[in-house]
């Protein structure tokens, strides 16, 4: 049987040379590096949804939260096979004194930022899916 591919918003959140990242503990990509997200609500916008996964994984409080870009991944070999949509919003801390707080135990080990140039690894797959096409986590200006 087969379902509806997923739609998931994944936020870039940078400060400085950093990016947000958190180990999940879900069972799609265990273990792996990924970006605070979340599935998008009926109705909502992807900012909003941005604004509201971010919130509710880690605290933080974001702005500035842009489109930049979409990644379409199949985890076919899944117990349950998985057709994700991912939209990838970039934003900036509202409070830059604000430290990532693990809200959502069960779903992530624990956030922090990690250096750019020397991301942990294993990254999800649809994150490294979008670095190995060219894409950079940190805009050029
Ligand atoms: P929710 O049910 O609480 O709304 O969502 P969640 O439990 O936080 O979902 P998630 O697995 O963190 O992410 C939502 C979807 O987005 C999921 O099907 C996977 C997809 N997704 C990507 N790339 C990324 C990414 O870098 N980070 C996150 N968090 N999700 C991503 O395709
Ligand atoms: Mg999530």
């Amino acid at each position: 049987m087969t379902s509806a591919p997923v739609i998931g918003v994944a936020v870039i959140l940078v400060k400085g040379d950093t990016v947000l990242l958190g180990r999940r503990r879900s069972s799609i990509g265990h273990n792996t590096y990924a970006l605070p997200g979340g599935h998008l609500e009926f109705g909502e916008s992807f900012e909003k949804c941005a604004a509201r996964e971010v919130k509710e994984e880690t605290g933080l409080d974001i702005k500035d939260i842009q489109y930049v870009t979409v990644t379409n991944d199949v985890f076919s070999e899944a117990a349950k096979p998985l057709h994700l949509v991912a939209v990838y919003m970039r934003a900036t801390l509202a409070n830059p004194d604000q430290i990532p707080q693990t809200v959502e135990p069960d779903k992530c080990y624990g956030w922090d930022w990690y250096d750019g140039k020397n991301l942990p690894r294993p990254l999800f797959r649809p994150l490294e899916t979008l670095l190995k096409g060219g894409f950079s986590l940190f805009p050029l200006i």
